[in-house]
C-alpha cells in the first residue's frame, strides 16, 4: 500500500457521503501524513454540506468537492460500499475500512474489521510502518476513535481502543476539543428536531422496539439537520426493554434513509443489508430511492418483526 501512494503522483483522499469523524479524521490523519512527503493531495467528498461539528479536524478548510481529473491514485476510508465514494473512480483506489459489509471495491482492500473505527486501522498501519504520529495526525485518529466507540461507551470498546488512545494522548491529541465537538456542542435546531422526534417517537412488540419517523415538515420547522436525527435514535435506545432502534427519515432530496440501532444479540447489519444498506452489527443504515417514507417504513417494520 505504501509502495503505491509512493509511486503516485496526485493522490485524492476520499471522505464518504456525509461524513463522520472516522471517516474525515482518517482522511485528516493521512492528508497531514502526505504533506510530509510532500506528494501533491486533495481532500474530497461528494457531500457540500459537511457537518459543522468537524470543522476542528486538521485541514477541513481544505475540503473539495470536485473530484481532480489529474488523480492517478485515490484512498477511500470507511466507505464499506463504492455508492458511498458518490463518485465514479477511474484511477486505482485504496480501500480503508473496518466495516463488515466491505465490498471489497478496491485495486488494495485493507479491511479489519476487528478494528472499532477506521482510525484505527490507519493507526495500526502508522505503527507497523514506523510513521511518527504527530499531534495533527493524533487528534485526527483520536476523533474518528472517540466518535465510532460513542465516548468510550460502546460494547466494541476494549484494551485496544483505550491502549491507542492512550498512544495518541500520548503523541498530543487535542483529546479536548475532540470531546467538545463530538460530544458536548449542540445547537438549537438540532434540540428542536429532536424534541419532535421524542414526542412522535413509538414503541412496538411490547416495547423492544422503539421507532422514530421523521418527515421532511419536521425538518424544515425545526432547521435541524440530517445528521441530528441519529442523535435522539440513539437516546432513545436507553429506555428499558428497548432491543432495536429505527429511525425512517425523509431527506430534502426525497430518498429516504433508514438508520438502525440495536443492543445485545440483534444483528441491525442483516436487515440493512436486505435494503442494499450496510454497516455493522448494533449500528447500520440504508437508502432507498423513489418511494414513500409510509412504505419504507412499513416493509421494514415487517422485517424486523422477523426479527425480534
Ligand atoms: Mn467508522
Amino acid at each position: 500500500m505504501f509502495n503505491a501512494i509512493e509511486n503516485a503522483h496526485h493522490i485524492v483522499l476520499i471522505a464518504h457521503i456525509n461524513p463522520d469523524a472516522d471517516s474525515l479524521g482518517s482522511a485528516s490523519a493521512m492528508y497531514t501524513h502526505l504533506m510530509r512527503l510532500e506528494k501533491k493531495v486533495t481532500l474530497f467528498c461528494v457531500s457540500e454540506q459537511i457537518n459543522p461539528r468537524l470543522a476542528f479536524l486538521p485541514w477541513f478548510d481544505k475540503m473539495r468537492h470536485q473530484f481532480p481529473k489529474s488523480a492517478d491514485l485515490a484512498i477511500s476510508f470507511d466507505c464499506g460500499a463504492y455508492k458511498r465514494l458518490g463518485v465514479e473512480v477511474t484511477c486505482d483506489v485504496i480501500n480503508i475500512d473496518h466495516h463488515k459489509s466491505n465490498e471489497a471495491y478496491g485495486t488494495i482492500n485493507v479491511i479489519d474489521t476487528t478494528a472499532i473505527s477506521t482510525t484505527q486501522v490507519l493507526f495500526d498501519l502508522f505503527h507497523k510502518h514506523d510513521i511518527k504520529i504527530n499531534p495533527k495526525i493524533a487528534t485526527a485518529l483520536y476523533a474518528g476513535l472517540l466518535d465510532d466507540s460513542h465516548g468510550f461507551l460502546s460494547p466494541k470498546s476494549d484494551a485496544r481502543s483505550f491502549q491507542m488512545a492512550a498512544a495518541l494522548t500520548e503523541a498530543k491529541a487535542d483529546i479536548s476539543a475532540c470531546a467538545q465537538a463530538l460530544f458536548h456542542q449542540n445547537s438549537l435546531a438540532a434540540l428542536r428536531l429532536k424534541g419532535m422526534m421524542f414526542e412522535q417517537m413509538q414503541l412496538l412488540f411490547d416495547a423492544r422496539v422503539v421507532v422514530h419517523l421523521v418527515t421532511k415538515e419536521m425538518m424544515a420547522k425545526s432547521g435541524g439537520r440530517e445528521v441530528d436525527c441519529e442523535a435522539a435514535l440513539e437516546e432513545s435506545m436507553g429506555l428499558p426493554h428497548v432491543e432495536l432502534g429505527l429511525m425512517v427519515r425523509e431527506n430534502r432530496n426525497g430518498t429516504i434513509k433508514g438508520s438502525l440501532r440495536s443492543v445485545g444479540e440483534l444483528d441491525v447489519e442483516q436487515i440493512a443489508r436486505k435494503f442494499g444498506g450496510g454497516g455493522h452489527k448494533h449500528a447500520a443504515g440504508l437508502d432507498v430511492k423513489d418511494s414513500p417514507i409510509d412504505a419504507v417504513y412499513q416493509k421494514l417494520l415487517s422485517v424486523i418483526k422477523e426479527e425480534v
